[in-house]
């Protein structure tokens, strides 16, 4: 049975649980970080030194960074290929989202949510929270743009390149943001992937 260090709030480590549950892999979710401490004890930094969740246990292998450990996941247990497409240029165009979502669409959003969802309203920067909608209104429309004519990022099926940038855009869509461009093939595309079992249960949660 796989260890998942990490609480459930986390989008980093919301996306190694819907990649869990797509796939069918058995494990055990241990909260750490934020208001449950854990990440700058010893123990937790002799598995993780940067002191940081997703950490993933595997027997003997410890993993962190919540996309290698994806990788990793799909690698080695999607056997069936339930969301890991056999193809090695297929694999390729789901995989190129989860470096855009840590390099484009994550630095664009993380202002934005941290301001509207964990800041007291007194306390907001409100010219980075509008900053960030406009850099997030910009990198969405590019994925509205590619889902225009294709069903899914990586091509005509779900993939594991779908789930980080679903858990972003159910931070969009859930937010109170005013002046949004309308994107409707984001919003299809959410709206289909907010259904599916393991994104209902580990990424459509309520934002905290
Ligand atoms: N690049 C890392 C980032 C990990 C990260 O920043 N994790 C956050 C939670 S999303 C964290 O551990 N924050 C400290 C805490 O929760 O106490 C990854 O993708 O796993």
């Amino acid at each position: 049975m796989l260890t998942i260090w990490g609480r459930a709030n986390s989008i980093n480590v919301q996306k190694v649980l819907c990649c869990c549950d797509e796939i069918g892999v058995a494990y055990e979710r241990i909260d750490a970080g934020m208001q449950f401490g854990v990440v700058n004890t010893e123990p937790f930094l002799s598995l993780n030194p940067n002191g940081l969740i997703p950490t993933l246990v595997d027997g003997e292998m410890v993993l962190w960074e919540s996309h290698a450990i994806m990788r990793y996941l799909t690698r080695r247990y999607d056997v069936e290929h339930s969301i890991t497409p056999e193809d090695e240029a297929a694999i390729a165009q789901a995989d190129k989202w989860l470096d855009w979502v840590h390099t484009v669409a994550w630095p664009a959003m993380k202002p934005v949510f941290w301001g509207l969802v964990r800041t007291p309203q007194d306390k907001r920067n409100h010219a980075e929270i509008e900053a960030g909608i406009a850099a997030c209104s910009k990198a969405f429309s590019l994925v509205d743009q590619v889902l225009s004519h294709q069903a899914y990022l990586g091509g005509d099926h779900f993939t594991f390149g779908d789930i980080p940038m679903a858990l972003i855009a159910h931070r969009w869509f859930s937010m109170p943001i005013e002046n949004r461009p309308a994107l409707p093939h984001l919003k299809h595309w959410y709206e289909g992937i907010v259904v599916r079992p393991g994104f209902a249960r580990h990424g459509a949660l309520p934002l905290s």
